[in-house]
Order: C-alpha cells, then structure tokens, then sequence
C-alpha cells in the first residue's frame, strides 16, 4: 500500500517527443530521465497553471485578497459584475496586471541598459581600462541622436570634436535618459514624426524612463487608477520608454562598446559542445560579462593552460540572449534556447555555467549538482539560494581579471568530469549578425547602402511585407513548434522575417538561418530577392533589447519612401510565438504603440476581462496605428499576419504589383514547363 502510494505521488515524466520539435532536445530530456534529473518539461505535465491567473483576473495587490474574478460559466450576459473586495472591476483588475508586467519588463531592459550605461561612462571617464570603444561611427551617429555635438567650430572652421570628449558627454547624457527631472526622452524623435505626433497627442510621450516604470507600480496600487483606458495608456507610456529608451540605449552603447554587429557564420544547437574541450555556456542576457570572457577565452596563457589540463582547448557557446550577443558580434555558437539551459548542464560536458541576469532557471543549480558543473553567478542582483553555486561578482574596473578567474574554475574543473557524457550530434549552420546598418549594405552595397532596394520590392510585390518574430520558449507549448511554423509559414507566403531572442535561435536550430533556405522554404518572390542579394529570409537582428533594432529598421523602412509616412502604415507585423517572460509583453506593447499589429501565440493574459481586451485588440489601433492579437494555432496566427499585411499593401495601392508578380512567376514557370 505505502510502495502504491508512493507510486501514486512519483512525478509524472514528460513524453519528450511532445515536448520539443529539435531532436537533440528529446534525446537530452530522455537522458535526464534516465538520470532521474527533473526538467522544466516534466514539472510542466505536474503543475497546472492557475486558469484564473492566467486570465489575468486575480488581483493581490492588497492583504485583502487574493480576489479572484473568475468568469461565469456561458460567459457575461448582461452586465459583468464581477469585482473585488474595494470593488475593483475585472477590467481594472486586469488591467493592472497586464501594466505590471509591461513594468517588470521594462525594468529588466532598462536596467541591463543602464548597467551598460554604467560601463559606458566607466570607459569615457578612463576608469575601466579592460574596455574600449569599439565603434566611433555608430559613437558619432548616438551622439547626435541624443543632441550633443560632434563637431566644433575653432577661429571660424568646422572641425571634428575630439572621440574623448564627445565619449564623455554622451555618456553622460545617456545616463540622464534614466532619471532626468523634466523633459522626454530624446529618442523619441528618432521615430517617423507622424508616430512622434500620435504619442503627443495621447499624452504618453515618456518624462524618463524609471519615472514611467515607478508610476505603474504606484498608479496600481490599492486605490490608485481604476480606469482601464487610463491604466493602459500608462503602460503604453513605459514601454515606449523601453522600446525607444532603455532597451534602444542598451543596444546603441553596447554597439559602441563592443563593435556593431554585421553577418557573421557560426553554429546552434547542444552539438555545438565538445567532448574534448573545456566548455563554458554562457547565459543570460548583458554582453558585458561575455564579451570579457571571449577576450580572456582567446588569451594563448588560458588555452595552454586547458591543454595542461588535458583538453584541446576551451569551447565557448551561449544561452538565450547572451548567446545572441556572442554570436553577432563573435560568432560564437549558440547551445541553446531558454528551454535547454537544463540539457547543457545534463551533457555531463559543461565545466562552468556562468550566469547574469534574466531568464536563469533556479533549476540549474540543482541540475549542476548532479554533475561536475560550476554554476557561477556573477551580478549583484542575481544570486542564488543554493549553496553549490559560486558568485564571482563582475566589476568593470578589472573585468579581465574576473573573467580570467571565472575561466579558471572552468578548466581547473574539466579534470573533474564523469566518463559518461553525451552531447547530442544536432547543430546546424546559421548567419546571425544582421542590423539597421547591415541590412542596409546587404541591400543596397557599398556605393548606394540603402532601404530603397526593399521598398523597391515590397511595393513591386516580390517581397509581400515584413514581419518580426521574436521572444521566449514557454514549457506549456511544444518546444519550437510554433516560432518554426509560424516562420516558414511566413516567409513560404514571401514575407521576409526580421527574428531575435529565443526565436531567432530556434531559427538557427533549424536552418532558417542560411541564404540557402531561400530556396527550400521560400515563396517565389522573396526566394528571388535572398538569391539575388545573397542573404537568409530570416534575419537574425540579435537579443531582447535588439528589437529596438527592428523599431529603427521599420523607420528607415518609413524613410526610404513610398510605403506611407509612419511605421502603421507599412505592411509589417509582429510576433511572439511561444512568449513567457514580463519583457515580451513589454516589447509587444512598445511594437503596439509604435504601430505594429501584433500576434501573440499560446495564451493572452487579459482572456478573463473581455471589455479590456477588446480595447487592447481593437481599440489602441485609433491612437497608434497598432493593436494586439492572440492566436494559438501557428498557421492561422501567420495568416493572421498576412492578412493584416495584404490589407495595408491595398491600403497602399500596391495589391495590384504583387498580383502581377505572381503571375509572372506562374508564366515562366508554365515556360519552363
Ligand atoms: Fe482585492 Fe482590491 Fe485588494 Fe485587489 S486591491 S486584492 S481587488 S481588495
Ligand atoms: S532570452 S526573454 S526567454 S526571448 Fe532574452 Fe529568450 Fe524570452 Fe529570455
């Protein structure tokens, strides 16, 4: 009787064929069972998820609660009644959580922003000798965004201003972007004016980008807004200062910092680690810390150092967004997605996980404890509970020596390794590297760099719109299904995809990522333009903060002519697949407000309040030209996207090109046949 019941409360295992697409990962979920290592898969199949929560209508922001509003059975009829103990409506209720997420989230931007900030003007100031400034161009090119003067005028003639100088009062300029006491945020102007005048006229124009984020938390405490429309109008307003402000900051000083990205080939997927190599994953999301450790990774006193410990040498590769990072400016590969940070550590291979901040599962550390692996927690705000793990705290002041220590410890501790490792063979070639400045010269060469080559053939119909996929893996939905459907089906249908995130490498993982996919997934147009100019159909634009990168490609897009004067009126759409985090509601709202018609796919958190929704969905396109969706199923959320896409192309008057095009596709190939 007690063996049943004991039994009876043994975890259910996940079938790990239906967890994930990728083969490598099934065969690691498998092997951790084997082990008896718990992943994130098999707490999934013996957790539910709260279904009231996830509707987004249980409010805890006071000790009176929780309140939970959950919807009657057969849905409102009438009047919705439904309130709490002070009498906060469904609406209001969820309303505040959506806008608290749209905080979280653009506090996790905002803050990995200003700890580069924080680098950045350690650099200015020569007070960190272990970075540099890699890129004056994009330094040039920051500073006059942010209005500080690039040249000066010396007995009557224009002449540069000194790198140094123009370094230092950027810096400090950008820093005051976090916290200045009046004003708006200067990047606001970077945006299409027509967008610029939208966001004045709805008053949600951000003051600095923490005030935004305080004022959610205090606008949803007990008592505070209750109005629906005014709590979102507040979300919009923080994450606006995300998406053109802290995660647009943290993107542009980090380019400066590290090098802007251009295309470079690397690998994805757990394959990339090697049996014989010192391997080091590299996970979480601020470049500072990994870009230090590839400097110290190639230092000859460290490789020699591996080999006196008998391997070849050190194998680095990253996870989740550093693995973005390293790889479009490095092209270090990528082991994997958020959800495989578990299955690194099971390949018995991994010497060190070295972690920041951001989407580190707690889990790691129990999983590294069944194994030699040295899970190392390096920033100040990220710690862990658990007394396995080592925290080398990173400082930008002798960054090279932390992570010649952290390196260390990894090789000092390959000796230490099982016999039994198993590192799944899957890996696959990739192109990561692409941004506003490379897509640019990919289009239109050395002479004539521009975006009028992609206007050209969006509105002669060869390339039907543009679409940015983008964000998490979440464990309730199959690992990669969705952001590989939705993809192919995207750019089968000759929309070309701009990706980041964990999507960009599920991306990678499955081959999206090469010119040559053109010809195997591609509809007949765009197909034709990747040949011709020689780039993936998906372009890999980098991390989270990175979509920024996608907000100022959408405005060159507006520039470069003949597709309307604001990023609503282009035929683009965004997406999120298989979100989970704070932050992808964050950069869904920043794409909302920016004028994007955006997808989410697995769930929508706001389900349990219709009237919210509906103005999420419907009523937000009147003052930004953009608006929510939920789509779960994955071909009809990209049709979705297509068919928001063909409706702004008839908008345009361009429905007729692409018609044409078609049909001269059609005719030759009834020649040929
Ligand atoms: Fe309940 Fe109102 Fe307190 Fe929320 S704020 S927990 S709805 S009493
Ligand atoms: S890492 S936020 S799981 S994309 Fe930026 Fe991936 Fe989502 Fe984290």
């Amino acid at each position: 009787m007690a063996e049943e019941k004991k039994a009876e409360k043994a975890m259910k295992l996940a079938d790990p064929i239906k967890s994930s697409i990728d083969k490598a990962t099934q065969q690691m979920i498998a092997r951790a069972q084997e082990l008896g290592i718990d992943t994130v898969w098999d707490r999934a199949e013996n957790m539910k998820p709260c279904a009231i929560g996830m509707q987004g209508i249980c409010c805890k922001n006071c000790a009176m609660g929780p309140c939970r509003l959950p919807l009657p059975k057969g849905g409102i009829q009438g009047k919705d009644t439904r309130k709490g103990l002070c009498g906060a409506t469904a609406n209001t209720i969820a309303a505040r959580n959506f806008i608290r997420m749209v905080a979280g989230g653009a506090a996790a931007h905002s803050d990995h922003g200003r700890s580069v900030a924080e680098v950045f003007r350690a650099v200015a100031r020569k007070e960190s000798h272990d970075y540099e400034i890699k890129d004056t161009i994009k330094l040039k090119a920051v500073a006059e965004a942010l209005g500080v003067a690039t040249t000066v005028e010396v007995d009557g003639e224009v002449k540069d201003r000194d790198m140094d100088e123009i370094a230092l009062e950027t810096a400090e300029v950008a820093f005051a972007e976090w916290g200045k006491p009046e004003g708006e945020l200067l990047y606001l102007k970077r945006a299409p004016e027509a967008l610029y005048e939208k966001w004045k006229k709805a008053g949600v124009r951000p003051r600095n980008i923490d005030r935004e984020i305080v004022e959610i938390m205090h606008r949803t405490h007990i008592g505070v807004d209750m109005d629906y429309k005014n709590l979102a109008k507040q979300g919009v307003r923080a994450a606006i200062a995300d998406g053109w402000g802290g995660s647009m900051l943290a993107t542009d000083l980090q380019d400066i910092l590290f090098g802007t990205p251009y295309p470079m080939q690397s690998e994805a997927n757990l394959g990339v680690m090697k049996a014989d190599h010192v391997n080091v994953v590299i996970h979480g999301h601020e470049p500072v810390l990994s870009e230090m450790i590839i400097v110290a990774a190639q230092d000859q006193e460290m490789i020699d150092y591996a080999k006196s410990k008998g391997a070849k040498g050190i194998q680095l590769s990253g996870m989740c967004c550093t693995a973005n990072e390293m790889l479009q400016r490095h092209g270090v590969p990528v082991a994997g997605t958020f959800l495989q940070q578990e299955l690194a550590i099971i390949t018995g291979a991994c010497d060190a996980m070295v972690v920041d901040i951001q989407c580190i599962f707690q889990n790691v550390a129990n999983v590294a404890e069944c194994f030699h692996t040295k899970l190392i927690t390096t920033h100040p705000i990220a710690r862990m509970e658990q007394e396995s793990t080592l925290h080398i705290e990173f400082d930008e002041h002798h960054a090279l020596e932390d992570a010649k220590r952290i390196l260390k410890i990894a090789i000092d501790n390959f000796e230490n390794r099982a016999t039994e490792i198993m590192i799944p063979s899957q890996k696959c070639t990739q192109i990561g590297g692409f941004g506003v400045e490379s897509i640019e010269y990919h289009l239109g060469g050395t002479y004539r760099g521009s975006y009028y080559t992609l206007n050209d053939n969006i509105i002669n119909g060869r390339i039907r719109g543009i679409a940015g996929v983008v964000g998490c893996n979440n464990a309730r939905t199959r690992h990669n299904e969705g952001h590989i459907a939705i993809v192919k089906e995207l750019i089968k249908n000759d929309v070309i995809v701009l990706t980041t995130g964990c999507n960009a490498i599920a991306c990678g993982m499955a081959g999206l990522l090469t010119p040559e996919s053109a010809s195997v997934y591609c509809g007949p147009g765009l197909a034709e333009v990747c040949e011709t100019v020689g780039i993936p159909p998906v372009l890999h634009v980098g991390s989270c903060v990175d979509n920024s990168r996608i907000l100022l490609a959408a405005t060159e897009v507006v520039k470069a002519g003949g597709l309307g004067n604001d990023i609503s009126d282009l035929p683009a759409a965004g997406s999120a697949p298989e979100w989970m985090s704070e932050k992808a509601i964050s950069i869904g709202q920043y794409f909302v407000a920016s004028g994007v018609y955006t997808v989410f796919g697995y769930t929508f958190p706001t389900s349990g309040a219709p009237v919210f929704e509906n103005y999420l969905f419907h009523e937000m396109e009147k003052l930004y030209g953009g608006m929510w969706d939920f789509e779960a199923d994955p071909i009809k959320h990209a049709h979705k996207m297509i068919a928001h896409i063909d409706k702004k192309r008839k908008a345009l008057g361009i429905d007729k090109a692409r018609e044409r095009v078609l049909m001269d596709m059609a005719d030759r190939q009834a020649l040929e046949a």
